[in-house]
């Protein structure tokens, strides 16, 4: 039997007609012995992202219809798609001075991480939440949201999404807000942050109600850098509680409930003291990492990047990772791990 039978040509158009495709031409790429993405692990360099971002700033106003001056982080494996990884959406957002990005909610679900600068307030669901140096800003799904720059000084932050994932669930939805500015007030702290931001206390209203994303709007700096810096104190005199030695992390996390603040996105910080290396790791789902401050290396199997503050990777999944500090070395990073652990699709493994 050969592919020139011509009964077997027939049943394979015969397939194609009836709308049909076998198994076994394909069983390689279907079901491959380990994953195999399309992404590729790459990064941008700050040094680039910004001023290109400053010039978008110049040239494209800011308004209803396009909704956000924010530049997507396009992976060279995925061709024509503002996707980092097949999941998570990853960006620079501009906003000029005394400019608004409009009201909007949608089922995607969102952050924003602040590398440098300060000024802007993002309203969720009518709390305005400052944006400043170091913090991490939750928009979870279906909350309203809108920006805006009272201050005279333009800002630019990192903005992550479960865009790309949802648009391969086919479960966007989005619906605009009012075109005034909820509230122009810029408050120190949101009324999310005065409920919820004492450690270990639970405000006594809603305290029975379930909580499944985060009612903290803001994880502010201090808190992450302290904690960061007793793990490696604690570390140092011998008590347990980092990562490793010269390795600190901490999770970002839903008060009410323990688990990551996001539903479908994880959010870390970590710290890698000066000549710490990171052990070569490999997950399954994909993963982007900022620096925050310092300069070091990431490698990818044989593959090793410098980077440095503000630096963005991308990293695929199943790509062996590690990371090494040249100085004290701050990383922010999110993935897609709540849902591959939902599905019980989660592995790693540590060579
Ligand atoms: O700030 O609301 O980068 O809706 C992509 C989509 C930011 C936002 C993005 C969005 C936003
Ligand atoms: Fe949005």
């Amino acid at each position: 039997m050969t592919a020139t039978d011509p009964a077997l040509d027939r049943l394979y158009e015969d397939f194609a007609d009836a709308g049909l495709l076998p198994l076994w031409t394909q069983r390689e790429d279907l079901m491959p012995l380990t994953p195999q993405p399309a992404a590729k692990a790459h990064v941008w360099r700050w040094t680039q992202l910004y001023p290109i971002a400053e010039r978008a700033g110049e040239l494209v106003p800011v308004g209803r219809g396009g909704e956000r001056r924010a530049i997507a982080l396009a992976n060279p494996g995925l061709p024509g798609l503002p996707h980092a990884t097949p999941t998570l959406w990853a960006a620079i957002q501009y906003l000029g001075p005394r400019e608004v990005a409009p009201a909007h909610r949608h089922s995607q679900g969102a952050f924003r991480f602040v590398v440098e600068g300060e000024g802007v307030w993002t309203v969720v669901d009518g709390d305005p939440v400052a944006m400043r140096r170091g913090d991490l800003l939750l928009t979870p799904s279906w909350a309203f949201h809108e920006h805006h720059n009272p201050t005279d000084k333009p800002m630019a932050w990192l903005d992550g999404l479960d865009i790309p994932l949802v648009s391969s669930l086919d479960a966007g939805f989005f619906e605009f807000g009012p075109d005034a500015v909820a509230d122009t007030s810029t408050p120190d702290k949101s009324r999310g942050e005065r409920l919820w931001a004492h450690p270990g206390l639970r405000p006594l209203a809603g305290i029975d109600d379930e909580v499944a994303v985060s009612p903290l709007p803001a994880y502010r700096w201090q808190h992450t850098d302290s904690a960061l810096a007793a793990q490696l104190e604690l570390a140092a005199a011998g008590h347990a509680g980092a990562v490793a030695p010269g390795h600190a992390g901490i999770r970002f996390t839903n008060p009410a409930t323990g688990r990551d603040a996001l539903t479908s996105l994880r959010t870390e910080m970590h710290r890698l003291t000066a000549d710490t290396a990171t052990p070569v790791t490999r997950t399954v789902g994909s993963s982007v990492w900022q620096v925050f401050s310092g300069e070091g290396e990431v490698r990818f199997g044989q593959r090793t990047v410098e980077i440095a503050t503000g630096d963005l990777v991308a990293v695929p999944s199943w790509e062996e990772l590690s990371f090494r500090a040249y100085t004290d070395l701050d990383l922010f990073t999110f993935s897609d791990a709540p849902v591959y652990e939902a599905l019980r699709l989660h592995r790693s493994q540590i060579s």
